[in-house]
């Protein structure tokens, strides 16, 4: 099954390579057509900047799906990121409902926190929110700490055990009923990846730990995983892609970019993203 064209609802954080300006090129070098939905403007991301800008968008999700529907412009996919508020879940849900096709692949990177903390600005009970809209996925691409936060768990830092990675596999699947793509996921120092989940079987896929953190990887690897989806490959195939694609950015970042806060260069790689979907 090939999806053409996919709906990118997630802010624009305006400098810092995340949401809509990773998703955004990613997707369209991956040949599939994409229309936006910003769920708010930031000046930077929020993590490691101080004072930045935030404009909600809240009132316009909706009327945006409802003049799509109007034009008929319908999507077969919708793949949704950070939102502006909890205010937003259900407002997304609606637009979601609004410019979908039947049996579209629906998408969900609850993006909310990394490293046992929620992003500034989220409240506490943010991620009780998220998880109805995780409920809407058919398949959810959280971190370690947003499957926790989504499953109510104490997080703790890696290496982690094979017993407590499938209790969150398993737990989550319960939860939403979405198959579950599982990032930052490493049993030894030497190898971090990924866990895919269907609700029978789960599969681990590791690449080059590297000792480097660097804001919106989550959005690379999200962005690559539907990127494979949207061109027909199986989720596996995708994850695998994913974990890939997103360890070659950053090696390519470490050597072209010393400031964490600046994101990851993944333009340098969109031919090896290319090569890795066969399109070239
Ligand atoms: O990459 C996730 C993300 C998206 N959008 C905003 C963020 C973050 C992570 O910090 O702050 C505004």
């Amino acid at each position: 099954m090939s999806y053409k064209r996919i709906a990118a609802i997630h802010d624009i954080s305006c400098f810092g390579r995340c949401s809509l300006t990773v998703a955004l090129p990613i997707l369209s070098a991956a040949g599939i057509e994409t229309a936006v939905i910003p769920t708010s403007i930031l000046s930077t991301h929020t993590g490691g900047f101080s004072g930045y800008t935030f404009r909600e968008l809240t009132d316009d999700i909706l009327p945006v799906a409802e003049h799509w529907r109007k034009e008929g412009i319908t999507v077969p996919a919708v793949y949704t990121g950070y939102l502006g508020s909890k205010e937003q879940v259900d407002l997304v849900i609606s637009a979601i409902d609004t410019i979908t096709e039947k049996n579209a692949l629906i998408v969900v990177d609850p993006a909310m926190a990394d490293y046992g903390r929620l992003y500034g600005g989220f409240p506490e009970d943010f991620p009780k929110y998220m998880s109805k809209l995780c409920k809407r996925a058919d398949i959810i691409v959280p971190n370690i700490t947003e499957a926790c936060m989504l499953l109510d768990k104490d997080y703790s830092d890696g290496p982690y055990s094979e017993d407590f990675i499938n209790e969150l596999l398993l737990g989550l699947y319960n939860l939403t009923k979405a198959k579950v793509v599982l990032s930052g996921v490493w049993f030894d120092f030497k190898r971090i990846g990924a866990a895919c989940f269907d609700g029978e079987n789960a599969e681990y896929i590791f690449s080059d730990r590297i000792d480097a953190s660097y804001h919106g990887t989550g959005d690379v690897f999200a962005s690559a995983l539907v990127s494979g989806l949207m061109n027909g490959k199986d989720i596996k195939t995708s994850a695998e892609l994913a974990v890939n694609f997103t360890c070659k950015c950053i090696k390519t970042t470490q050597k072209m970019q010393p400031n964490d806060n600046y994101g990851v260069c993944f333009e340098a790689e969109i031919p090896t993203l290319l090569k890795m979907l066969e399109l070239v």
